[in-house]
């Protein structure tokens, strides 16, 4: 009996460990340090951020967005000036600056496109200045951004410097933009817990309420219930209007997934407020979530693109629940008894 006590103990630890590992944000990349004792990364400056640092500890700077508050947003597609500035090695002088950036979002940076050569076999403080083209098909959300500096060689995006430096960063890849003609019916208010905006007509339909742009977001728990409320102005004349919520709950940069898309009203004429219940998934991924309210006149709502009516995006933060599986607990109370 001892022994089956023991066996269930053991299978419960393991499983809630295996859980909270496979539970962490993607954001878990491989670590890098350096000896940054002759040349270190003096500023980086790329869209909003800017920032100018001396030689980190262990030659590793964490400048993610929780750890410093810097971001940038950029759009798939688009082209951006990234500017670095070094302290070089003066007597050896021949550092190889390097960009990684992490598209495709799979925590890694060896992905084909995803290191740019920002200078080689240098002798200058800099600044050193390159153009970085975000390709087409970068997954939208947070990723993150590697500088490094080396003294004689290329950089690796991970592991040990031999000599030089690291620094981390976020960036936001947006989402698809979607833009509507919302003359004749557009999004009053959206509610969610702490949540509670009301607005007018967009400009080109598209409202950006986004954490990044507003700074509000509010806290959901991983397979706990929320109302959400949405009114809206509808076309008085013509009056078939649909709305639907998307909620990219695994960050994959989609509004595709199993319980991604939940529907708000459909085929109604009244300005509500029109309210259901979103139930967060319990597997969702923890931290910022992209939320995009779609109302559109006649047809089911689309993600992205244009429409007859009006979208807004906003950002949940998702929390992770306290006891990811509560259905092990009572063989823990029966056992010891
Ligand atoms: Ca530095
Ligand atoms: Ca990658
Ligand atoms: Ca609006
Ligand atoms: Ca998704």
């Amino acid at each position: 009996m001892h022994n089956l006590l023991m066996t269930i103990f053991i299978c419960i630890t393991a499983s809630l460990f295996m859980f909270a590992a496979s539970d962490t944000q993607a954001a878990s990349y491989p670590a890098i340090s350096g000896d940054n004792t002759y040349e270190w990364i003096t500023n980086v400056t790329f869209g909003d951020i800017n920032n100018s640092t001396a030689q980190n500890a262990n030659g590793y700077g964490d400048y993610t967005y929780d750890s410093s508050g810097l971001v940038t947003r950029v759009r798939a597609n688009g082209t951006y000036p990234l500017s670095i500035t070094i302290h070089p090695d003066l007597t050896w002088c021949d550092e190889y600056l390097y960009a990684y950036f992490d598209w495709n979002h799979d925590s890694d940076f060896t992905d084909s496109g995803e290191t740019v050569v920002v200078a080689a076999n240098t002798c200058q403080t800099g600044p050193h200045s390159v153009n970085v083209r975000v390709p087409w098909n970068a997954v939208p959300g947070e990723i993150r951004m590697r500088i490094v500096v080396r003294y004689d060689g290329i950089p690796l995006s991970f592991g040990k410097i031999p000599e030089g430096e690291a620094e981390d960063y976020t960036i936001v890849v947006e989402y698809p933009t979607i833009i509507g003609d919302n003359r004749s019916e557009w999004i009053t208010n959206v509610t969610i817990q702490d949540i509670m905006n009301t607005t007018v007509r967009e400009a080109n339909g598209y409202g950006d309420f986004t954490y990044w742009h507003t700074g509000e977001t509010t806290e959901i728990v991983q397979d706990e219930t929320y109302s959400l409320s949405v009114t809206i102005s509808p076309d008085t004349e013509w009056c078939e209007e649909y709305v639907t919520a998307f909620l990219d709950w695994n960050h994959d940069g989609d509004f595709l997934d199993f319980s991604e898309s939940v529907v708000v009203a459909a085929n109604t004429c009244t300005a509500g407020p029109h309210v259901i219940d979103i139930r967060v998934p319990i597997n969702a991924m923890a931290g910022r979530t992209r939320m995009r309210i779609v109302l559109r006149w006649r047809f089911t709502p689309s993600i992205s693109g244009f429409i007859s009516g009006e979208g807004e995006d906003y950002t949940l933060y998702v929390k992770k629940r306290k006891f990811p599986w509560p259905m092990f607990l009572p063989a823990i109370t029966e056992g010891t008894k």
